[in-house]
């Protein structure tokens, strides 16, 4: 950029507080879940791990962020994996599952005022006593909700400050308010609702014409709106939030696309919060949408992570303004393509963001993009009002330069004087700048994490741990039930530490979850290994495990997975199958195994052929496997039925 005096023609636009403000900012935040997006970043090494938090979270480090959503874990398959919930059965109440109270708890220590989100993507069975419809026991699944939030002030002294309805699914407005009469009667007034995190419609036309809902939902939040919304909503006078967006891969396209959101969201859609699907990458990237995070955190084996352009264009907004501070009205588009903001905390502080991403270089996964040009151009910002007497600005800049791929991110650059109430800039395309009162910026920095590495060609689990900081293994991730250490404490052999699957009935599900559980594990481009593992069936007669290897696919096209799967039953049979749900047959026949007795199972693939082997005998041997040719290993069972897992070792030739 440089000073634009007298010779260039330029644009003036105003900053004005004084024909009124705006709408009051809440924030711009990440979203961990729906799901399984964190599954990787608890396994990280420290100081890595904690490395990575602070560019997420740390004030004045990095994204800064002012929101934490979380998934309500839900035992379901929720796009990347599965998330355990604090009630797998009725009976049941356990708070201190899986990694989202202690994101949430890390995110806490490092912003005390980020504000807290709930959302449930998926419920256990039992919340629709066996129906895939989580409505027609409304105060089960309120009831369900809410000791949720109860319990994550009483377990973690984590104070939830919104809770959602059902992700992307229907919302039943009874539902809604019996949820709100259940947060209140449980002393939870100040949790507030947001529904339903998915159109803006038809839950805006819910609370235009009822309301005993409209006083129930505090925020309308939107997926994806593409920058928009619609007249019916600002008509609700409701606080209106984009609770999912951005969901794009990573490079600086993507940042490009969040730079644009970020402002746009404001500007032509009146959002005063955006969250992005996801907070960090930390799932195996053949997972579906791998990348789509902030930053990348995908490698715990190797401790290396990336610092994404999205960590610092979101620096750009939350690291100079906070949630309280409010949009000016004067924001808006520039004349040649791009847009304003301006937010200030009403005690003379002042936060510019502009942003002049291209088209072609902020292209967003959804909704299309429709044609737009930005061209260089030069612009003058007059301040008025209490802005009038502001002498100097920081100056913060992100450049893309798609053409070298050199990019500058977050550089602070000479402060700006203001001359006459007025300053200029001369703007290219492909830039986001800041403007600010405040001066308290940083572009924080570590040294470089390790250099990327393949997951490790030898790998062993004996889960032989007494306190395990977390209820999963690592590196599984679980595609359909839920796998957790588990302690068998009669047992007198070598089996008392395990992994177990818990989940006994279909969930009321998100996606479609397969009908078998697996937990996949390792590179997805490995062909030929040997898997080992002892198993333990706990279903008399009808139970089934089995062990894989080149597993070729998760998240919501799980049920369609293909590899060589090697089950054992629990009737005295074996069989080897291309696929998950068992069609595929390779080869079958007489196994003796049966329940409760543990059995070491091994599976070997080399090129076209594979071999199985029971307690160290084989059982079956060079069978054919043609089609599939890499993926993940994995473990699971035959049905929604309880089993256990030991002694896991990959070995890759
Ligand atoms: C969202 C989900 O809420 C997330 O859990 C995650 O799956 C994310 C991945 O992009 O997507 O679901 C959507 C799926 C499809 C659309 C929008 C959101 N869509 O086609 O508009
Ligand atoms: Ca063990």
């Amino acid at each position: 950029f440089f000073m634009c005096f007298d010779l260039c023609i330029s644009e003036i636009y105003v900053l004005d507080d004084e024909v009124g403000l705006g709408r009051v900012f809440d924030g711009i935040g990440g979203l961990s879940g729906g799901g399984a997006t964190s599954r990787l970043l608890v396994n990280y090494a420290e100081p890595y791990r904690r490395q990575i938090l602070d560019y997420l979270f740390k004030p004045q480090f990095g994204a800064s962020l002012h929101i934490l959503k979380v998934e309500i874990g839900g035992d379901a398959q929720t796009t990347d994996g599965t998330e355990p919930s604090h009630m797998h059965y009725e009976s049941d109440e356990n708070y201190f599952r899986g990694y989202e109270w202690w994101l949430m708890k890390e995110a806490k220590k490092r912003n005390p005022n980020i504000t807290l989100i709930g959302l449930p993507w998926a419920f256990p069975g039992w919340v629709g006593r066996g129906k895939n419809w989580p409505y027609d026991f409304p105060d089960i699944t309120a009831s369900y909700v809410v000791s949720w939030v109860v319990g994550a002030k009483q377990y973690h002294d984590l104070d939830i400050d919104y809770v959602g309805i059902w992700n992307e699914r229907k919302f039943d407005s009874n539902y809604i308010k019996l949820l709100r009469y259940t947060l209140d009667k449980s002393g939870l007034e100040r949790v507030r609702i947001i529904a339903s995190d998915n159109l803006w419609e038809p839950i805006t036309y819910s609370v235009l014409v009822d309301r005993e809902l409209a006083n129930a939902v505090d925020v309308i939040g939107a997926h994806y709106p593409g920058t928009t919304t619609i007249a019916e909503a600002l008509k609700s006078q409701k606080t209106l939030w984009s609770s999912e967006d951005y969901s794009t891969f990573n490079d600086p396209v993507g940042g490009g696309c969040w730079a644009r959101i970020l402002n746009q969201n404001y500007v032509n859609g009146h959002m005063t919060a955006t969250i992005s699907w996801n907070l960090v990458a930390s799932y195996y990237e053949d997972l579906p949408f791998g990348r789509d995070g902030l930053m990348t955190a995908e490698e715990p084996w190797s401790g290396n992570y990336v610092v994404e352009s999205p960590i610092w264009i979101t620096a750009h907004t939350t690291q100079f303004s906070q949630p309280g501070w409010t949009y000016l009205k004067t924001v808006g588009h520039l004349t040649h393509g791009g847009s304003y903001v301006a937010l200030t905390d009403s005690k003379g502080n002042l936060t510019v963001v502009i942003e002049t991403m291209t088209h072609d270089h902020s292209v967003c996964i959804r909704p299309p993009l429709p044609a737009f040009s930005v061209t260089p151009q030069n612009v003058s910002f007059k301040l008025n009002g209490s802005f009038a007497s502001i002498r100097e600005l920081q100056l913060w800049q992100s450049k893309f330069d798609f053409k070298t791929q050199k990019h500058v991110f977050f550089k602070k650059l000479s402060p700006i004087k203001i001359s006459y109430g007025s300053f200029s800039l001369s703007l290219d395309v492909d830039e986001v700048y800041t403007l600010t009162t405040i001066n308290t910026g940083q572009k924080g920095t570590y040294p470089d994490p390790p250099p990327s590495a393949p997951f490790p060609k030898v790998y062993k689990d004996d889960f032989n741990i007494a306190n395990p900081p977390f209820s999963e293994a690592p590196d599984f991730a679980d595609q359909t039930g839920v796998f957790e250490y588990y302690i068998n404490l009669t047992d007198p052999g070598p089996h008392v530490f395990t992994l177990r699957q818990v989940v006994t009935q279909m969930p009321i599900t998100w996606a479609t979850d397969a009908d078998q559980t697996i937990s996949v594990i390792g590179d997805y481009n490995w062909e030929n290994l040997t898997v080992t593992c002892d198993v333990f069936m706990e279903s008399v007669k009808t139970g089934g495990v089995f062990i894989a290897a080149r597993v070729d696919r998760g998240g919501q096209a799980v049920r369609g997975a293909k590899g060589v799967f090697f089950w054992v039953f629990a009737d005295g049979s074996y069989k080897v199958t291309n696929d998950l749900v068992g069609r595929t047959v390779l080869a079958k026949g007489l196994s003796g195994t049966s329940a409760y007795s543990w059995y070491t199972l091994s599976l070997t693939v080399q090129g076209q052929y594979a071999t199985g082997m029971v307690n160290g005998e084989q059982l079956w041997k060079n069978d054919v496997v043609l089609g599939q040719h890499n993926g993940w290993a994995a473990i699971g069972t035959n049905s929604f039925e309880l089993a256990q897992f030991d002694n896991f070792v990959m070995e890759v030739k």
